[in-house]
């Protein structure tokens, strides 16, 4: 692996530099927040290096490349991962102590990214996370949401839900890549013709969208690899226009331009749960055909026009079914940009294209409006009408006579586009997030497609990075297994199964309670500062922490603990260990009765709060605004995890590995990875 030049002393410098320059300021007269920058842009600079030799190692190479598209990338904070990645915690906090600077003061001036609502958009950073660290090519595409996930208010016990405008300080870790910006058509008409007896399809009329890549760097831990997360940003062809500026037609110069920049704008707050909204199938439709583009092109310039080779070089996984356009798009840039045939670009599409899917709720499963397609994306329309005639007449041999089977199966039916079944005909691969989510896909929701192709179908357990998710949040519990058992399993996480002896062993359990109750102690201080809350760390933790949904059943939670509460207030000799109930979770807006439970909740805690004997044994806290960062410290504190979805509903869970990797107990349902 190549070494950089950063030591303590260059970072030192680095910094002192960038304060300097930038701010014109010194380390003592420069705010938490241009500290941040400088320190954040040190570790950027260095990443960089790395990042030239490896996007000229890829030039070298020619390697194979996977494209994740993912309509959400929850990444949490980026700069202490970084340091961790490129293995120089140790240079940096030395640096910024001689500095008198407080690395977890500077830390926590980093807005968090909320490109996501929960497990999926998680689960993709986390996957970025770990393909670095495992030397594999790989580019995270998505939308440069303006706005990401609300930021939650409790008021009055009740969410109040807050713009979250995370790039308001501007964002030190992505960089604007224009030689890559490309347009994206709308609507229009298509016009056909015929040339040397082949047929020509000649969009017209449309309007135009560009799109603009910003990429953020993704480096492995030590490793030379750094990927690319790509999020695409709309921007309107249009400048202002100065004529109507000048007639003092303000509102109209620039009413067009915010049409098309609205498409970036914000992502929407549903978790497994979906509508068929325009502007969604606008994002859908804009990011897919921005990111196909790209790839089109990087594919042309290291290999030609060699498009055999294409399914070698490029794989472009579907993440849940919001970037399925890119499945009718890659068919439009093959035949329609490229010249190949009908039969030889769908054969492509399939060797190229693999879903993952993350749901089997009925309302989370997309569908779009076959009008509204036709308008929007009239070319794109047209080629799904005729994957769907091919896919029907291909099912009809395998289900004669049996309409009802095949649509059921059928890409455009019911007046509706159906999102799920063109992924997985379309695809090599369909995967379920575990083995019981898996199987309920082959046995139920995809059980025809299972008949006709059961050699797509399998099961990945969905997982989690430790990096993360273990050395990042609980240093003290890293070290306390780097001193147990060495260091092998930061490589091999399979390794820490070495720790199971000292499952029995005095000396460990002890020094293990002692971090989890300076953990317990982080998480009171963190309430208290936020909220003014105050726990006693002595309490057992109890945490149940995810989006808000029936389905997830907080509200099961809920009424344990007022079973309790009854038990306590009306017999005088109950006693029990006491217990303080975390909750955190975001309901989504529109959401009615998730946003109810929020207030139960809070209204329990005002009810033993309020009871003298009730609240020696128990504590409730909802904790307001839950994201990645919060969870940082929640997890580690944790003692027990909540993880009581309704069995079957919940595809996989990821939050359950994170407490179990921390050490809390789980008391679960018999479901997804639970199992
Ligand atoms: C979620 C599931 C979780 C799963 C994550 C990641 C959606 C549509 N699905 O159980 O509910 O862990 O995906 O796979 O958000």
């Amino acid at each position: 692996m190549p070494t950089t030049q950063f030591d303590k002393e260059s970072i030192k410098q680095s910094i002192i530099g960038k304060l300097q320059r930038y701010n014109g300021r010194t380390v003592q007269e420069a705010s938490e927040q241009q500290i941040y920058k400088a320190v954040a842009s040190t570790v950027r600079d260095q990443i960089m290096q790395k990042f030239t030799i490896a996007r000229d190692e890829r030039k070298n190479n020619k390697s194979k490349r996977l494209y994740y598209l993912s309509v959400e990338y929850l990444m949490g904070r980026s700069m202490y991962c970084n340091m961790l990645n490129l293995v120089s915690t140790d240079e940096y906090r030395q640096a910024l102590k001689e500095l008198g600077i407080n690395l977890d003061d500077i830390l926590k001036e980093e807005p968090e990214p909320g490109l996501g609502n929960g497990g999926l958009g998680r689960l993709a950073a986390c996957f970025l996370d770990s393909l670095a660290s495992l030397d594999l090519p790989a580019m995270g595409c998505t939308i440069r949401y303006e706005y990401g996930l609300f930021r939650q208010k409790i008021v009055d016990g009740q969410q109040v839900e807050l713009p979250d405008s995370w790039l308001e300080n501007g964002n030190v870790w992505e960089m604007p890549v224009m030689e890559d910006a490309c347009e994206v058509h709308f609507g229009g008409h298509v016009d056909i013709s015929e040339e040397d007896g082949k047929q020509k399809f000649i969009h017209r009329d449309y309007y135009t969208v560009e799109a603009v890549p910003y990429d953020m760097p993704i480096v492995g831990y030590n490793t030379s690899t750094v990927n690319t997360l790509r999020t695409w940003s709309a921007r309107s062809k249009k400048r202002i226009d100065l004529s109507s500026f000048g007639q003092g037609k303000y509102a109209q110069a620039s009413e067009e331009i915010e049409l098309a920049e609205v498409i970036s704008k914000v992502l929407y707050p549903e978790d497994n749960h979906y509508e068929g909204k325009m502007l969604r199938l606008k994002q859908h439709y804009f990011f897919t055909s921005a990111t196909l583009q790209y790839i089109i092109k990087d594919f042309k310039k290291l290999h030609g026009a060699n498009w055999a080779l294409f399914p070698d070089k490029v794989c472009i996984h579907i993440n849940d079914t919001h970037p399925g356009l890119a499945i009718p798009e890659l068919m439009r840039l093959l035949m329609d940009e490229e010249g190949l045939g009908w039969d030889e670009a769908a054969d492509i599409c399939q060797k190229t294209f693999a879903y993952t899917n993350h749901t089997i709720m009925a309302e989370a499963l997309e569908k779009w409006p076959e009008a509204m397609v036709r308008q929007q994306l009239p070319r794109i329309f047209m080629i799904l009408e005729e994957l769907n005639r091919r896919l029907c007449k291909d099912l009809w041999d395998a289900f004669p006579g049996e309409w009802e089977r095949i649509g059921q199966m059928a890409i455009i039916s019911y007046g509706q586009v159906h999102m799920a079944n063109l992924c997985i005909a379309m695809s090599h691969s369909v995967n379920g997030v575990s083995q019981l989510h898996g199987d309920i896909l082959k046995e139920e929701t995809f059980h025809d497609y299972n008949l006709v192709s059961p050699e797509k179908f399998s099961a990945i357990t969905n997982g989690i990075t430790h990096r993360r998710w273990l050395m990042s949040c609980n240093p003290k519990l890293t070290s306390l297994i780097c001193d147990t058992i060495g260091t092998d399993w930061i490589r091999e996480p399979e390794q820490l199964s070495a720790l199971t002896p000292y499952a029995e062993d005095k000396a460990f359990r002890e020094k293990f309670a002692k971090i989890k109750q300076e953990n317990k102690q982080r998480l009171v201080k963190l309430v208290k500062n936020r909220q003014n809350i105050d726990v006693d760390p002595t309490f057992v933790f109890d945490v149940q922490s995810k989006r808000l949904h029936e389905y997830k059943r907080q509200m099961l939670n809920a009424l344990h603990i007022l079973v309790l509460y009854n038990r306590i207030v009306s017999d005088d000799s109950f006693t029990m260990e006491p217990r303080a109930f975390f909750f955190g979770a975001k309901a989504s807006p529109g959401y009615y009765r998730a946003k109810q439970i929020i207030r139960f909740i809070n209204g329990l805690a005002r009810l033993i709060d309020n009871h003298p004997r009730a609240r020696k044994f128990l504590k409730v806290v909802f904790l307001e605004n839950y994201d990645v960062s919060t969870a940082e410290v929640l997890i580690p504190a944790s003692e027990i995890s909540e993880q009581l979805s309704t069995a079957s509903k919940e595809a996989s869970g990821t939050g359950n590995m994170k407490f179990m990797m921390n050490g809390a107990v789980t008391i679960g349902t018999m479901d997804g990875a639970n199992v």
